[in-house]
C-alpha cells in the first residue's frame, strides 16, 4: 500500500503508443474535491440523452463545462457558447480541472495545455462509444486529456484509417489518459460497459474530456 501510494506521487506514466499516455490513479489524491466541482456543474448544466447528426440515440448521458460545450445538431457535431437546453453559457470550467488537464498534459509531455472545453460523457452499463476520430477542435497540436471515474472500461485504440487494427487498454477510475501529437487523430471507442456497483461511484462510469476547442 505504502509502495502504491508512493508510486502515485511519483508520478506514475506508462506510454501505451506514440502520443498515448497513461497516468493511473492520477486522480485519487483529489477525487472528493473533483466530484465536488463536478457536481455543481451537473447541477447548472444536467447530463442529458442528444442523437447524433442523423438522428440516432447515444447511449451515453452528455454535459459540458468550460467556455465552450460540444453538441451535436441536425447539421453535424460543433462547439457552441451556450447549452442549448438552457440558452445559458455552460458552467465555468472548475479551475481544479484546469489545473488538474494542464499537469497531466505537462507530465506527458505537452506544455502549455489551456482546456477551454470540458466534455462529460456518463456511461451506465450497456453503454458504449462507437469507433470515432476527434476532429472538432482548431489546432491538432493540442492533445486531449481523458479522465476516467467509477466502473471501469475498455478503451479501443485504432490507428489513423478507421479499418487498422484496434487494440484494447483497460481504464480504471482515477486515471488520466493524455492523448495528443502522432495520436491526435487515431480512432478510438468504448467498449459496451459491464454491469457493476462502483463503490464510490455507483453503477456507472463517468469520462472527461479536456480540450482546447478554440484556437
Ligand atoms: C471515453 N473518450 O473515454 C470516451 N476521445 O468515455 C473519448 O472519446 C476520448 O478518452 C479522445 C481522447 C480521449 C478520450
Ligand atoms: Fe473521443
Amino acid at each position: 500500500m505504502i509502495d502504491d501510494l508512493f508510486a502515485r506521487e511519483a508520478g506514475d506514466v506508462q506510454w501505451l503508443a506514440p502520443g498515448v499516455c497513461l497516468l493511473p490513479g492520477y486522480l485519487l489524491p483529489e477525487l472528493e474535491p473533483l466530484l465536488d466541482a463536478l457536481r455543481e456543474v451537473l447541477a447548472a448544466a444536467p447530463l442529458r440523452r442528444v442523437n447524433t447528426p442523423s438522428g440516432q440515440p447515444l447511449s451515453v448521458a452528455m454535459s459540458n463545462c468550460g467556455a465552450l460545450g460540444w453538441v451535436s445538431t441536425a447539421q453535424g457535431y460543433c462547439y457552441v457558447r451556450e447549452d442549448p437546453q438552457s440558452g445559458q453559457p455552460w458552467p465555468a470550467l472548475p479551475p481544479l480541472l484546469q489545473r488538474l488537464s494542464w499537469q497531466a498534459a505537462q507530465r506527458a509531455g505537452f506544455a502549455d495545455f489551456a482546456a477551454d472545453a470540458c466534455l462529460i460523457n456518463r456511461y451506465r452499463p450497456g453503454a458504449r462509444m462507437g469507433l470515432h476520430q476527434d476532429r472538432d477542435e482548431a489546432d491538432f497540436r493540442q492533445p486531449i486529456v481523458s479522465f476516467s471515474l467509477g466502473l471501469p472500461a475498455t478503451f479501443l485504440l485504432g490507428g489513423l484509417q478507421r479499418r487498422d487494427r484496434v487494440q484494447r487498454l483497460r481504464l480504471q477510475h482515477g486515471d488520466a489518459l493524455v492523448w495528443g501529437g502522432p495520436a491526435r487523430l487515431r480512432y478510438h471507442g468504448i467498449l459496451p460497459l459491464e454491469a457493476g456497483e462502483h463503490p464510490r461511484m455507483g453503477a456507472q462510469r463517468i469520462n472527461l474530456t479536456l480540450r482546447r476547442a478554440a484556437p
